[in-house]
């Protein structure tokens, strides 16, 4: 595994120290999220819970309006700026970490920069028409996700040759594209999406092969709390994945991950203090 030369990453003023690892804590301010929908739907809600997961010590707060859990349906720019800008606006004033923006939509990505965000996270890795001129011109990190397919028909037959060595190239070439649209590698996180197309055994793959990604030099970010695949492995509902996705977290970051995006913070933020423990014995 390459050394990640870079530990720490400027999310426009505020530092992100990647020497050990860290925990995104999720904000949805949607209606409709997989296992909070509506619980931070009202901005003083959202605005409250990123205060909580700031306390239980997440690194950075990822805020999104509109849900990418499987058979999700999109939301119109105008509804999901009018979600996300005023609590950005309000959160990077606020707070002391960085706050992501997670979105597609090259208009939001702008909007939000504006509004003080710190970072941009695509599922859809810079791919939608305009995307990648608007992070180029804004000079924040972005993390580029991984999906087969999109959010509505994803899982319904998720197809790779070799699903690491499919998802690698995928990113060696947005990687690439990042570079020619003058976003340079020094702001780049790579996630392998899990969930987003993939089925149980693919994710399971990619979990065990994460190491494979950390070779490409950047930052490995991973979203794994509380989706279908976890539940699956030991039959349990959405509210009952705390236990296996703390284990994948675990897992993760033996295997390289550097952010751990989570709903569950206090949690993930014990597990990983543990490992961390344990890592930097002699
Ligand atoms: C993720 C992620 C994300 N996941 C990043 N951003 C979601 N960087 C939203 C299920 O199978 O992993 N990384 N933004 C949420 N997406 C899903 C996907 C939620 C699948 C649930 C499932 O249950």
């Amino acid at each position: 595994m390459e050394a990640i030369t870079r530990t720490v990453l400027d999310c426009g003023g505020k530092l992100l120290d990647l020497s050990s690892p860290q925990v995104m804590g999720i904000l949805n301010i949607t209606p409709d999220s997989f296992s909070d929908g509506g619980d931070c739907f009202f901005p003083e809600a959202a605005i409250a819970r990123a205060r909580t997961m700031v306390e239980e010590g997440a690194a950075i707060i990822d805020v999104g309006g509109e849900s990418s859990r499987p058979g999700a349906v999109d939301v119109g720019v105008a509804e999901e700026l009018r979600r996300v800008i005023p609590v950005i606006e309000a959160l990077a004033r606020e707070l002391p970490v960085p706050i992501s923006l997670d979105s597609t939509k090259p208009e939001v990505m702008r909007a939000a920069a504006h509004a003080g965000a710190g970072l941009i996270n695509d599922i859809l890795a810079l791919q939608r028409h305009g995307a990648l001129s608007a992070v180029a011109q804004t000079s924040l990190p972005v993390c580029l996700v991984h999906m087969q397919g999109n959010p509505q028909t994803m899982q319904v037959h998720p197809r790779y040759d070799d699903v690491v060595e499919d998802i690698h190239r995928f990113f060696a070439a947005r990687i690439l594209a990042c570079e020619a649209a003058g976003i340079s590698r020094e702001r780049l996180i790579i996630d392998p999406g899990f969930g987003f197309g993939k089925s149980v055994v693919d994710n399971l793959r990619l979990l065990k092969a994460l190491g494979r990604f950390c070779d490409l030099g950047l930052p490995v970010l991973v979203g794994l709390s509380r989706k279908s695949f976890l539940g699956k492995l030991a039959n349990r509902a959405v509210s009952e994945r705390l236990v296996s996705g703390l284990t994948a977290a675990v897992l993760a970051v033996l295997n390289g991950a550097r952010i751990i995006r989570t709903h569950d913070v206090a949690e993930t933020v014990e597990a990983l203090q543990v490992v961390e423990y344990v890592q930097c014995q002699g």
